[in-house]
């Protein structure tokens, strides 16, 4: 397994600027003698990580550059998240993977678990073992799991997580939480006073903003701005425009150009429910308890396909297109995603019987089905008239 210290990967001159930058970015807090810790989804707990004081990043990759080097290794069928966060590893291409002191990563689908065991074989990774209900018998467990992180950050990083620490960290955490739900949740007025790629944008990115107290602020500001001018009269979003949630696999990168096809076809996307958006923020960790409890409910209470059930997506995908009064859902799910594959028949009958249209759209990191996603959303959008 190879340690990185502070040195640029051999190839850093053969970058484009922004991907230079983003190395210079991630050397310069190394250099400053940060810890960094890379993760790959919503059931890790962040505030392990933040009471520690390290930097935690997503890995998490969206584009396809790197997917002919994962499949050297990994087969050709599998989720092109998966193969681009692995591929990305092997190429050292990408500065967070590259510099991540750590990896903490858990077992969510079949497909992501077994790639973290290759992960292991060059970076130093640990994998919690998340349970698939969400039961009390889960919860014991789960909670064994948060210890364990706690004990294995500590010892990789000489440092004590303090339950002071982590109540500070429970504190900020959530009050990014609350930041980034008030930006969302201004989709709730009728016309929006933003598109939805901007907002997504803006959502992707904050996971890259790494001082948590410049990062809120900057939300806030963020949201304070779209309600002022919407207040002065702005209107960027037409009131003909159909409100539509999308559901389904993370967003990101390639997959904009789904949300590009809804809103230059008459729509405009006011949620989203995934882990790119509400799924992340609509739950506090509750201050008021023991803090590892109080984590271990929080996370746990996600929903996500990789459970069973998964009646918590169900629940807040059903309270979300009521909140932002949405006239159809688009659910993405990403090639040989078999849980969220599985679980668009729930999603369907769930959203049909709330008397809404609903189209699944299975894609990848490519941009060769983007002519084809323009026309269905076209033809979903024009049935909505
Ligand atoms: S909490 S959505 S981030 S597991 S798309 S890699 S499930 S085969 S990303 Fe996810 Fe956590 Fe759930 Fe969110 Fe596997 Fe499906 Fe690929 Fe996926």
């Amino acid at each position: 397994m190879s340690e990185r210290n502070n040195v640029l990967p051999t190839n850093f001159e053969e970058f484009a600027d922004a991907r230079k930058m983003g190395f210079m970015n991630m050397k310069n807090l190394k250099d400053e003698g940060k810890n960094v810790v890379g993760v790959f989804c919503t059931y890790t707990p962040s505030e392990l990580i933040m009471a520690c004081d390290a930097i935690e990043v997503g890995l998490c990759s969206t584009g396809d550059e790197t997917i002919p080097d994962a499949e050297q290794v990994l087969p050709k069928n599998l989720c092109p998240l998966i193969k681009a966060s692995y591929g990305f590893a092997i190429t050292d291409k990408c500065p967070y993977m590259y510099f991540s002191d750590l990896v903490v990563a858990e077992t969510t689908c079949d497909g992501k678990k077994k790639m973290y065991e290759l992960l292991g074989e060059i970076k130093d990774v640990h994998v919690m073992q998340l349970p698939q209900r969400q039961d009390e018998v889960s919860m014991e467990m789960w909670k064994k799991e948060l210890v364990t992180l706690k004990e294995r950050l500590e010892a990789k990083f000489g440092v004590e997580i303090t339950e002071e620490k982590l109540r500070e960290a429970i504190t900020i955490k959530n009050q990014e939480r609350a930041a980034l739900k008030d930006f969302y949740e201004v989709s709730t007025l009728c016309p929006p006073p933003v598109w939805g790629l901007n907002q997504l944008q803006v959502l992707y990115g904050s996971q890259f903003q790494f001082n948590r107290t410049a990062k809120i602020a900057g939300i806030k500001a963020k949201t304070k701005e779209l309600l002022d001018a919407y207040n002065e009269g702005a209107r960027p979003v037409p009131e003909t425009a159909k409100r539509i949630l999308i559901t389904g696999c993370p967003m990101g990168g390639v997959t904009e150009k789904i949300v590009r096809s809804i809103e230059e076809s008459g729509g405009v996307v006011v949620a989203y429910e995934n882990c790119t958006g509400a799924k992340q923020m609509d739950r506090l960790v509750d201050e008021t308890k023991d803090p590892i409890e109080a984590i271990a409910e929080r996370y746990l209470s996600i929903g996500c396909s990789v459970m069973t059930a998964d009646d918590n997506r169900y629940e807040l995908l059903e309270r979300l297109c009521k909140q932002f009064k949405v006239d159809g859902v688009v659910e993405m799910t990403l090639q040989a995603c078999h849980t969220y594959a599985i679980e668009t028949s729930y999603i369907k009958r769930k959203v049909v019987g709330m008397g809404l249209p609903y189209i699944n759209v299975e894609t990848d990191y490519s941009t060769s089905d983007v002519g084809q996603i323009k026309t269905r959303m076209e033809a979903f959008i024009e049935m909505m008239d």
